[in-house]
């Protein structure tokens, strides 16, 4: 159990829920994580969503100082939606800077484990394929593309991370102020690897803890087969990029 004021030592905390016609979650949703870490405050990213969830977090927002809301004007996709709430939690003095989906796969109940393991590290990923995470409701299919995309990226990259798509994660402001946000350009599950790998390559401390994803019951995902192409191209350059690099710098010592 944590005391309210809990987490005071890493500053004041946003937990950025992006939303696209999520009107059905969005209330609940909300209300889980106000209970779960009442210090914290809620930023609502809605894309002008057709449902109406926009309009819904407006009322949320009107009841409860902890609840603010952003408004887009059309569906621009996940990555710039962060980037536009991590933009405005800069901008409005938070230390800690939290990714949460508003569908129910993340347990607002498991946000405790992200900020104690934040005192040690610059970025904590939720992870489902450390010891002790799990994926609850996925068709075999779709676990099999998450997994296999970790596969890969973990080749393409040669990072440690078990689970570099997930999109449950807590950022110290240092980190996205460290990282070079204005170059991020990639979307989907590929914005989720963009971060993950900027903040290793500028060195910052990255580390993963188990989380329960659960598939959402109500709504539609956004998942495209343009996004999973979309990660593995970009990823792959990365990758060559990368033992490109490696390779001149192990000639360069080889020669000098
Ligand atoms: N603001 C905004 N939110 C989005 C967009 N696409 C997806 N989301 C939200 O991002 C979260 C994850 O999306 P989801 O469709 O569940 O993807 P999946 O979990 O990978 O299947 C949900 O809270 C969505 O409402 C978008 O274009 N704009
Ligand atoms: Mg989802």
């Amino acid at each position: 159990m944590s005391m309210p004021e809990g987490f005071a030592d890493l500053g004041r905390i946003l937990v950025i829920i992006p939303t696209y016609d999520e009107a059905e979650n969005v209330e609940p949703i909300v209300a889980r994580v106000r209970a779960s870490v009442p210090e914290a405050h809620v930023l609502v990213a809605d894309d002008n969503s057709p449902d109406g969830t926009g309009e819904l977090a407006d009322k949320l927002a009107a009841h409860d100082d902890h609840v603010h809301v952003l408004h887009r004007l059309g569906k621009e996709g996940l990555g710039t939606a962060y980037i536009a709430g991590f933009r405005w939690g800069l901008t409005n003095g938070y230390g800690v800077l939290v990714e949460h989906d508003a569908d129910g796969s993340h347990q607002p109940e498991q946000l405790h484990r992200l900020l104690e393991a934040l005192r040690d590290a610059d970025l904590v990923l939720g992870s489902r394929y450390v010891k002790g995470g799990e994926v609850q409701n996925w068709p075999r299919t779709r676990e099999i593309l998450s997994r296999g995309g970790n596969i890969y990226t973990r080749l393409a990259l040669g990072v440690p991370l078990q689970d570099a798509t997930g999109g449950y994660r807590a950022f110290r402001r240092e980190t996205l102020e460290g990282i070079g946000l204005d170059q991020v350009a990639s979307a989907g599950y590929c914005f989720q690897v963009d971060l993950a790998w900027r903040a290793i390559k500028s060195g910052f401390r990255v580390v993963e803890v188990p989380i329960t994803f659960v598939e959402r019951e109500r709504g539609q995902s956004k998942m495209s087969q343009a996004i999973v192409l979309e990660a593995m191209a970009r990823v792959g350059r990365w990758g060559v990029a990368h033992r490109a690099a490696q390779l001149r710098g192990l000639l360069r010592g080889r020669r000098g």
